[in-house]
C-alpha cells in the first residue's frame, strides 16, 4: 500500500514533467516569422516596398508602417488617401488617419484638411501631445505648429469626379471602387514588435465633418503586442458598430487565427446588415497578423485584396476570401 502510494507520487510528478516537456515542445514547434508585412488593395504592394525595405535593415515596426501608408498619401492616382483623395459633398478634401505602435501608444487625427501626411500628423500627436487624438481646425492648427505645409491636395482628376457626381449628388458608394481604397498597414519587425497604421480620405461624397473607423483606434486599427494587430478598410461605420480591429484582436487572443478572427468579426457585421437596404452596397474587409508573424484576412464580398511580404514570400497581392458570393 506504502509502495503503491509512493509509486502514484513518482508517476504524478513525472507525467507532469513530462506534460511540461511535451507543451515547451509545443511552443518550439511554432517557428516566429519575422519581418512581415501585411497591407490592403493593391496599393499595398508599393507601400510594402517601403515598409519592407526598412524592416530588413533593422527598422523598428512604428517607423516602417509610416514609411509604407506615406507612399498612398503622396501619390495623386490614388483617390482614397491623401493627395487626390475624392472630397466630401462640399468639395472638401478631409482625411483620417492613426498609427499605434507595440507599447499602446497611438495617435490620431480626423477631419484633417491640406496636409498631404496625416499619418505623421498622427504620429506627432502621438509623440508630442499628452493626447489621442486631435480633429478638423486644431489637428490642423497643430499640424502647421509641427511645420506641415499647407497645400491644396483637390486635384484636377479628383475635382472632376466630384463635379461628375454633383449631377446627381445621389450619395450611394460604390462596392470596392476601382480596386484602391483606405490603406491599413501591419508590419512586425525583426524584434517580433508590432504596430500598425491607417489612413483615408474616407468614404468619396460623405457629408462634410464625417468621420469613418480609420482613424479610431479600436474600429480602423488596433493592435496588442502581446497577441496581433488588425486593421479595415470598408464601409467604415460597419466597423465602428462593431469595434471590429479590437475584435478580431481579442478573438486572435482568445486563439483563432489571424483569418478565423476576421471572418467571425465579419460575420458579425453581416448579421447587423443582413435585413437592411445597406447591405446592397456593404464592403468590409479586415487584415490581421499574430505574434507567430501568422497572417490572415476576410471580408464581406469578393473584390477585395492584400499585399503581403515576409522572407520566403515575395511581395505579392492576395484576394481576401470572401462571406457573401
Ligand atoms: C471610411 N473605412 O472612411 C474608410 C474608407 C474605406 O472603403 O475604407 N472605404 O469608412
Amino acid at each position: 500500500m506504502q509502495f503503491s502510494k509512493k509509486t502514484l507520487i513518482i508517476s504524478t510528478i513525472f507525467s507532469y514533467i513530462g506534460c511540461q516537456n511535451s507543451s515547451s515542445k509545443e511552443a518550439v514547434k511554432h517557428e516566429i516569422i519575422k519581418p512581415v508585412v501585411i497591407s490592403t488593395w493593391n496599393h499595398g504592394l508599393v507601400a510594402n516596398e517601403a515598409t519592407w525595405e526598412l524592416l530588413v535593415n533593422g527598422g523598428n515596426a512604428l517607423d516602417a508602417v509610416e514609411a509604407g501608408v506615406k507612399t498612398a498619401e503622396a501619390n495623386p492616382e490614388v483617390q482614397t488617401v491623401g493627395l487626390g483623395g475624392f472630397p466630401d459633398r462640399e468639395g472638401k478634401v478631409t482625411l483620417d488617419a492613426c498609427i499605434m505602435d507595440h507599447n499602446n501608444n497611438c495617435g490620431s487625427v480626423a477631419f484633417l484638411q491640406h496636409i498631404k501626411h496625416p499619418i505623421s500628423v498622427a504620429r506627432m500627436v502621438m509623440e508630442k501631445t499628452p493626447h489621442v487624438m486631435l480633429v478638423g481646425e486644431g489637428a490642423l492648427q497643430f499640424a502647421l505648429e509641427q511645420g506641415f505645409k499647407k497645400e491644396n491636395l483637390l486635384t484636377e482628376k479628383s475635382k472632376k469626379a466630384y463635379e461628375a457626381w454633383l449631377e446627381n449628388s445621389q450619395y450611394k458608394p460604390t462596392i470596392n471602387i476601382e480596386n484602391h481604397d483606405t490603406i491599413s498597414l501591419l508590419a512586425l519587425d525583426e524584434n517580433g514588435n508590432l504596430s500598425g497604421a491607417c489612413t483615408t480620405s474616407g468614404a468619396a461624397w460623405k457629408m462634410h465633418g464625417r468621420v469613418g473607423d480609420s482613424p479610431i483606434i479600436g474600429a480602423g486599427l488596433f493592435l496588442d503586442n502581446e497577441v496581433g494587430a488588425a486593421a479595415a478598410t470598408g464601409m467604415g461605420e460597419a466597423m465602428m458598430k462593431t469595434a471590429g480591429s479590437a475584435m478580431v484582436v481579442e478573438l486572435m487572443r482568445q486563439g483563432k487565427s489571424p483569418e478565423e478572427a476576421c471572418k467571425e468579426v465579419v460575420k458579425r457585421i453581416y448579421k447587423i446588415y443582413q435585413n437592411t437596404p445597406d447591405l446592397e452596397w456593404l464592403q468590409v474587409g479586415f487584415i490581421a497578423l499574430n505574434k507567430n508573424g501568422e497572417y490572415g484576412s476576410y471580408c464581406l464580398r469578393p473584390g477585395f485584396n492584400y499585399a503581403v511580404q515576409t522572407k520566403s514570400l515575395k511581395n505579392q497581392l492576395i484576394d481576401g476570401k470572401y462571406l457573401l458570393p
